[in-house]
């Protein structure tokens, strides 16, 4: 902690001049990698608005971050060292998982490990941060053979405070939002410390920072994990909310804490969530849809999106890009002509123009024409040829019409009879260049809407480059 200390001294001593984040003579490609890389671990969020107090871009600040924590020279520009670094397998991450470990694996060598509140915010009831605190520790004491002892006096290995801007470390936190906290590796003085910033508003719900998560978060920290590649990892340098009672630390994180304390001693066990593998030949989406020539696949919490000229392919959760759709959704479709998507679930839908949610939704699916015993509904498709959307439940399926705004008489027709070949429920289905993709059974059919017959048969997973 020493050695970064002084480094981040160097660099806010020799730093202040705004600096060209790279040297001359760095390719655009160089520079795209970095802002991925920075992106990727350090929460580099490019399109920010820069508060009026910083000057610094924020790609040389995450750079001089990253710096810091490599033990490189603070330069804030792309040198070949720190791009050495970012091309570099990170330290002490195994062949398997996403998470990672700081440089040279800093861990604590005990396994009861003290912390101490020494203040509190006046967003909550000093016995909800308290309740937060403990919870946060909980988490990883849960999977690992950790253990937390809180104590009210004397230095704990632990030290947790809310602070604003200069609060006493030289890492001055820089008002509301960008960064909401931070934490230090484990080691002595400094070392283990989590503080939290006051600029911020914490809550024990949604509103503002939940503290609960943000704590769990830089606990992680200070327990010896960096920041993780997977999106659905705690680690993973976004901030989304869940509802802490529904809380389960995921897989990726365990991995994470296991690699440095060993298992835990529960005779049982403890597993969490997994984020889904892209390439899973067994693979079962939830709902495909395209988003202006973007295509969109929903599984669990998460969802890919594959741009129609890129080769590689996003993954993110759900909950980050709509904060009141909680995963797994049912169906999805594009209306074009009104450039909406429409995504749905249970008996209710929402609306989104590009990538923002629309005013006035959700609304019923009974509002489509949709019996109100359907509860759920397996997928659906707009046919840009005939204007109309087909809704599939069980072996039925639905036709409704986008102009008249109303269903069509004669529904519900049985699948099978409409869609020959398909003979078990419709797990998802889009739309791509005159043909309907049906995914059914774990495969997908490739459906002619002129000939009305399925003329290929593919691997679910074709889309997504497996
Ligand atoms: N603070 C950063 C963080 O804790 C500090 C940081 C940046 C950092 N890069 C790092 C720490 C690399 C260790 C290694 O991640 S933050 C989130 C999340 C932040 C961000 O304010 O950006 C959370 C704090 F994950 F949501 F983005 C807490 Cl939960
Ligand atoms: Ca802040
Ligand atoms: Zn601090
Ligand atoms: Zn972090």
């Amino acid at each position: 902690m020493g050695v970064h200390l002084l480094l981040l001294l160097l660099g806010i001593a020799f730093a202040f001049a705004v600096p060209l984040p790279r040297e001359t003579g760095k390719d655009e490609n160089s520079m795209q990698f970095a802002q991925d890389y920075l992106k990727h671990f350090y929460n580099l969020k490019m399109d920010v608005p820069l508060s009026r107090k910083s000057a610094l871009n924020p790609l040389v600040e995450k750079l001089r971050e990253m710096q810091i924590f490599f033990g490189l020279n603070v330069t804030g520009k792309l040198d070949s060292k720190t791009l050495e670094v970012m091309k570099a397998p990170r330290c002490g991450v195994p062949d398997v998982g996403d998470y990672s470990t700081f440089p040279g694996q800093p861990k604590w060598n005990k396994k009861e490990i003290t912390y101490r509140i020494e203040n509190y915010t006046p967003d909550m009831a000093a016995a909800d941060v308290d309740h937060a605190i403990a919870k946060a520790f909980q988490v990883w004491s849960d999977v690992s053979p950790l253990m937390f002892k809180r104590i009210y006096r004397a230095t704990a290995d632990i030290m947790i405070l809310f602070g604003r801007r200069e609060h006493g470390d030289y890492y001055p936190f820089d008002g509301p939002h960008r960064t909401l906290a931070h934490a230090f590796a484990p080691g002595q003085g400094i070392g283990g410390d989590a503080h939290f910033d006051e600029d911020e508003t914490w809550s024990k719900g949604h509103q503002g920072y939940n503290l609960f998560l943000v704590a769990a978060h830089e606990f992680g920290h200070a327990l010896g994990l960096g920041h993780s590649n997977d999106p659905g990892a705690l680690m993973y340098p976004t901030y989304s909310f869940v509802n802490p009672n529904h809380f389960r630390l995921p897989q990726d994180d365990i991995n994470g804490i296991q690699s440095l304390y060993g298992r835990s001693t529960n005779p049982v066990q403890p597993t969490g969530p997994s984020t889904p593998e892209t390439c899973d030949p067994n693979i079962v989406f939830d709902a495909i849809t395209t988003l202006r020539g973007e295509i969109i696949f929903f599984k669990d919490k998460f969802f890919w999106r594959k741009h129609p000229q890129s080769v590689d392919i996003e993954l993110h959760l759900i909950s980050s890009f709509w904060s009141s759709i909680q995963g797994p959704v049912d169906a999805a479709y594009e209306n074009p002509v009104r450039d909406l998507v429409m995504i749905f679930k249970g008996t209710t839908f929402w609306a989104l123009n590009g990538y923002d949610l629309v005013r006035g939704y959700p609304k019923s699916i009974d509002s489509l024409g949709l019996p109100l015993s359907i509860k759920r509904l397996d997928a659906a498709v707009h046919n840009e040829n005939n204007g109309k959307t087909y809704f599939f439940a069980g072996d039925k399926y639905w036709s409704y019409d986008e102009i008249r705004k109303k269903m069509d008489r004669g529904y519900p027709k049985r699948i099978a009879v409409d869609f020959p070949g398909i003979n078990f429920k419709v797990e998802a289905a889009f739309q791509y260049y005159g043909y309907l993709y049906l995914f059914s059974k774990g495969q997908q059919f490739e459906y002619d809407i002129i000939t009305q017959r399925v003329i290929r048969v593919l691997q679910s997973n074709s889309w997504l480059g497996c």
